[in-house]
């Protein structure tokens, strides 16, 4: 199989960096998304995401010729969909995937089909989802033939291959990860790997679709159970006035044991999310999976209640003073250290709760945005501050986010008389 040009459908996250490296093997890459700006801005040899060095890769990609954006899907050798799956507005709690990006990709690159394509699928999905995919294909080009109903024949090629690259690190991890390639048929799997070979440094492992939705979707759920044990351990120890952190050291001395860090809750559009997938699914057996996902959406709340206590134990030790008083500084409001990504991010919510409460002043510490977050602009008292203000004004220390900057000044938040540390930088 020879791909001359390949078109991805959905250049955000996902999307752009993987059009950005194939053209960075010198294929011709058609990108295609609805959003006009994204297009433009692609078109520019800029980026409307925030990932290190993709800027670089794309300004190149898009001045050499190989990458090009457009809101309507061109005829190609390849076709890999990269568009978000979010869940049904109308959810009772069910957490029901919502497929319709994914329906409308496939209506969108069915009219430039022709004989020899290959479709994958990138998105996060539920088991089942490509297949799904296919059977819309099929509908709307009777012309054409698929695997679901052609097996080896087929005229077109489908697989799912999930990505499973790391925030921060996805240039990197696109490169290296190993690839799991889940063909409707062996050929397709084949044809897939071929494809991703033209950049993957990992190892291509073929399995069925279904397989590889299911694989995307347990890596996520794995990590999100294993936070939630930590997160769990975290509320136990407060309660027994042990400390966690120093107890998740010892236990991980042990040979076979490896616990992951507690922290205010997970954010992310991944590990909060694809779990419930697989609960909506299959909601009687997925019991743990689904406790987890409980156990980690109730930790910001958590932490609120703590931050209550500290304000009562403030009030309660200097008399004279009432809740107007009282100055908080909320250290992180990103999702994870290190980034300036504050998409569902749990410290973020926290922040917003505390500052909601219209205590007295809060001060947010998060060196890596430069203005104030919109949520925050209608609440009085609330504004950005730097981590020397945070830990010299505030009575109230919350530590949200193990950014470096905050771990390198763990000894200046030690001799502070109240601190919440929900990250364990007490302990770094
Ligand atoms: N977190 C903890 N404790 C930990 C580790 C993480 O509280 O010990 C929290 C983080 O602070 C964050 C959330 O979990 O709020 C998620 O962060 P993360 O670094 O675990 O994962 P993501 O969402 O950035 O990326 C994940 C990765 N999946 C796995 O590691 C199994 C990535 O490889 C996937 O490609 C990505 O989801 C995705 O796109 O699905």
């Amino acid at each position: 199989m020879n791909y001359k040009t390949i078109s991805i459908i959905g250049l955000g996250y996902i999307g752009l960096p993987t059009a950005a490296v194939f053209a960075s093997r010198k294929i011709k890459v058609i990108g295609v998304d609805i959003n006009q700006t994204a297009v433009d801005t692609i078109n520019r040899g800029q980026i409307h995401i925030v990932e290190p060095d993709l800027d670089m890769v794309v300004q190149a990609a898009v001045s050499a010729g190989y990458l090009r954006a457009t809101t309507k899907p061109e005829p190609a050798d390849a076709f890999l969909i990269a568009v978000p799956t979010p869940f049904k507005a109308d959810h009772n709690g069910d957490h029901e995937p919502d497929l319709c990006y994914i329906e409308a990709a496939s209506r969108a690159i069915a009219p430039v089909l022709k004989q020899g394509d290959l479709v994958i699928l990138e998105s996060t999905s539920p088991v089942g989802t490509t297949e799904q995919m296919a059977a819309w294909l099929a509908a709307a080009r009777p012309d054409l033939t698929f695997p679901q109903t052609h097996g080896e024949t087929s005229d077109i090629r489908v697989a799912y291959c999930p990505e499973r690259v790391l925030p921060g690190h996805v240039l990197r991890e696109l490169m290296q990860n190993d690839r799991v390639i889940g063909g409707v048929t062996p050929k397709c799997s084949e044809a897939a790997a071929q494809l991703y070979k033209i950049f993957v440094q990992g190892e291509c492992v073929i399995t069925s679709a279904r397989t590889a939705e299911m694989c995307k979707l347990t890596e996520n759920s794995f990590r999100d159970v294993n936070i939630a044990f930590a997160n769990e351990l975290s509320i136990i120890c407060d309660k027994l006035d042990i400390n966690v952190w120093e107890l998740i050291k010892l236990a991980n001395r042990h040979p076979r044991v490896n616990i992951l860090q507690p922290g205010p809750g997970v954010g992310g559009h991944c590990i909060a999310v694809d779990p419930w997938f697989i609960v909506s699914q299959t909601p009687d057996q997925a019991r743990l999976i689904r406790t987890a996902r409980e156990v980690n959406d109730s930790k910001p709340e958590w932490v609120i209640d703590k931050v209550k206590l500290a304000v009562a134990d403030y009030l309660q030790a200097n008399p004279n003073k009432t809740a107007k008083d009282v100055t908080i500084a909320c250290f992180g409001l990103a999702f994870k250290p290190d980034i300036d990504d504050l998409r569902e991010s749990p410290a973020l919510a926290i922040a917003l709760a505390v500052a909601q409460k219209n205590w007295g002043r809060v001060l947010l510490v998060e060196p890596h945005i430069l203005g104030l977050p919109q949520a925050f602009e209608d609440i009085p008292n609330v504004g950005l501050a730097t981590a020397e203000e945070g830990v010299t004004t505030a009575n109230i220390l919350v530590l949200l986010v193990d950014h470096r900057e905050f771990i390198d000044m763990s000894q200046k938040f030690a001799e502070h008389v109240c601190v919440i540390d929900t990250r364990g930088i007490l302990n770094s």
